[in-house]
């Protein structure tokens, strides 16, 4: 049996790569289902980021993941191959929140984590007897009923990062717009640290040199690395040895605690990207995550002016670089308290705070989060182009404004941040992974400006 898993690209997604057309970092989704696919099972991965689909080879099942923004893309791979009758079965976050709208383009759809399932499937297409959907009964075990990524799959040239990885699942905030905490519920689950210390070994054996080098650099996928503070001391113990550089997502909460984070710097800690997501108190309160860093309760949070927040925002972003780590910071435009006022202030506060790297998302009510079903309950959702829920573009009636303001908003930000002199400012008055934070701020500036000019000429793609 022949297997094709893709993974589609939306309009958006390679607008960050680099003049030598390489993507940023690999998904370890399909290389996921692939270390799931019996050996009898010829397996190949296409990124459509990086390589083109030949539709004319030879293929049994294709099998397609997608996000939300990915889908439009996705269900026309799905027709293309349909129409040549080979079958496709679909899966990942948007497939498993909107399966009937997935099935359209689908032989079977599989709602959930296909560690439970994946086998059956092959074996029931293999049988000629596929049903047309397969729901995971429940949260596979990460110690034992997950086995490594078969990254051997994907092409190691095409990405600046290569070294993915994921050591937990799921984050217990339960912020509304998410749709981590919409697929797993307030579950976190976690790997033997010592397991996810393996697995960074072999990504670092000899086998994976690149250009006569091995790649010391890893990027942990999780959502959330540091949620449970106990596991994080021991993973960071284990990786210490290792003689890695590393980067995560992590809440404010990981600058709070000294000791983890110094042990985080010193086992190769170099860049934690953090949602910060809004300096807007009302936010603050209501987003449960954040408060401390803004030196604030929850039921103080709406009492505070928005300046308290920055502040505390900033002695969060001092405590990182203090311990030599940099900070990618997020930041959310358009939650239902945010007036023109509330955005231009946000703007400047993400300045003020001095975090390396800054990128700005226009809240998105993906399907299958509370934000979405709460908007679509009060018929705010304008449009249903997922290709446009890639928080570049504002696909629901704001409350306190335009959402020609909020877009515009968006791109000021991204203007005013990435501004030539600004970025000189910023990454030469310190040192501190003085090369990573200017590729990083040129690399962003580069997208920014790409994604303005295409939303003003839409249908201009790469
Ligand atoms: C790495 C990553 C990226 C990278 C790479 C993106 C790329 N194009 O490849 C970067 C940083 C660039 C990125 C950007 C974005 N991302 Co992103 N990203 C991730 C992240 C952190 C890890 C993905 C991963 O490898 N997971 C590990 C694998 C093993 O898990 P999995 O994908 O869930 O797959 C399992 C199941 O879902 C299922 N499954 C999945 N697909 C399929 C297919 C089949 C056939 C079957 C049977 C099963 C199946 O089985 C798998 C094994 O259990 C996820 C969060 C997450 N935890 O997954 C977010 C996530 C996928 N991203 C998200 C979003 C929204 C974005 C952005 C739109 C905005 C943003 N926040 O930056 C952009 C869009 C980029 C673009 N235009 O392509 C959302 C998607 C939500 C949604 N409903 O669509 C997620 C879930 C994060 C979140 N907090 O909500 N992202
Ligand atoms: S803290 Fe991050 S990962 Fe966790 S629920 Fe909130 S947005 Fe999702």
């Amino acid at each position: 049996m022949k297997l094709l898993l893709i993974q589609p690209r939306s309009e958006w997604s390679v607008l960050g790569q680099t003049s030598h057309g390489k993507a940023g970092m690999p998904r370890l989704t399909l290389p996921a289902l692939a270390a799931l696919t019996p050996p009898d099972v010829d397996v190949q991965i296409v990124d459509c980021r990086v390589q083109a689909i030949d539709y004319e080879a030879p293929v049994d099942l294709v099998g397609i993941t997608a996000m939300t923004c990915e889908a439009p893309a996705a269900y026309k791979i799905a027709d293309t191959f349909r129409a040549k009758n080979v079958p496709v079965v679909m899966g990942g976050y948007h497939a498993s929140f909107m399966p009937e709208e997935a099935g359209l383009h689908a032989d079977a759809v599989v709602i959930g984590e296909a560690e439970l399932i994946w086998r059956d499937v092959l074996e029931d297409f293999r049988s000629g007897r596929p049903r047309s959907s397969y729901v995971a009964d429940r949260l596979c075990d990460l110690n034992s009923e997950v086995p490594i990524p078969r990254r051997d799959l994907l092409d190691r040239t095409k990405y600046s990062t290569f070294n993915t990885i994921q050591a937990t699942r799921g984050c217990s905030k339960g912020c509304d717009y998410c749709s981590i905490d919409a697929f797993f519920g307030p579950t976190f689950r976690k790997r033997s640290p010592d397991d996810v210390a393996g697995e960074i070994r072999g990504m670092l054996s000899p086998q994976s040199l690149h250009k006569g080098r091995i790649d010391r650099h890893v990027v942990f996928i999780d959502d959330n690395l540091t949620l449970d503070r106990g596991y994080a001391r021991k993973l960071f113990t284990v990786l210490a040895p290792l003689g890695i550089q590393w980067a995560c997502q992590a809440t404010t909460e990981l600058a709070e605690d000294d000791e983890l984070l110094g042990l985080a710097a010193r086992s190769g800690c170099i860049f934690v990207s953090v949602g910060f997501e809004s300096f807007n108190p009302l936010n603050v309160a209501r987003l449960r995550k954040n408060w401390a860093a803004a030196g604030m309760t929850a039921d103080q949070a709406t009492a505070q002016p928005l300046e308290a927040v920055c502040d505390g925002f900033r002695r969060s972003v001092e405590r990182f670089h203090k311990q030599g780590v940099c900070v990618l910071g997020n930041f959310m435009l358009g939650f239902d308290d945010d007036d023109s006022t509330v955005i231009a202030k946000t703007i400047r506060a993400s300045f003020q705070i001095n975090v390396d790297v800054a990128y700005y998302h226009i809240v998105t009510p993906l399907p299958g989060t509370r934000s979405y079903d709460g908007l679509a309950r009060e018929d705010r959702i304008t449009t249903r182009d997922w290709a446009l829920y890639d928080s570049g573009h504002v696909v629901f009636s704001p409350k306190l404004l335009s959402a020609g303001d909020l877009q515009a908003g968006l791109w000021q930000a991204y203007r005013e941040f990435y501004s030539i002199s600004r970025i000189a400012g910023r990454v030469f008055s310190s040192p501190r992974h003085l090369l990573a934070r200017l590729a990083l701020n040129w690399s962003t500036r580069r997208k920014s400006m790409r994604m303005m000019a295409m939303s003003s000429h839409p249908g201009k793609t790469s």
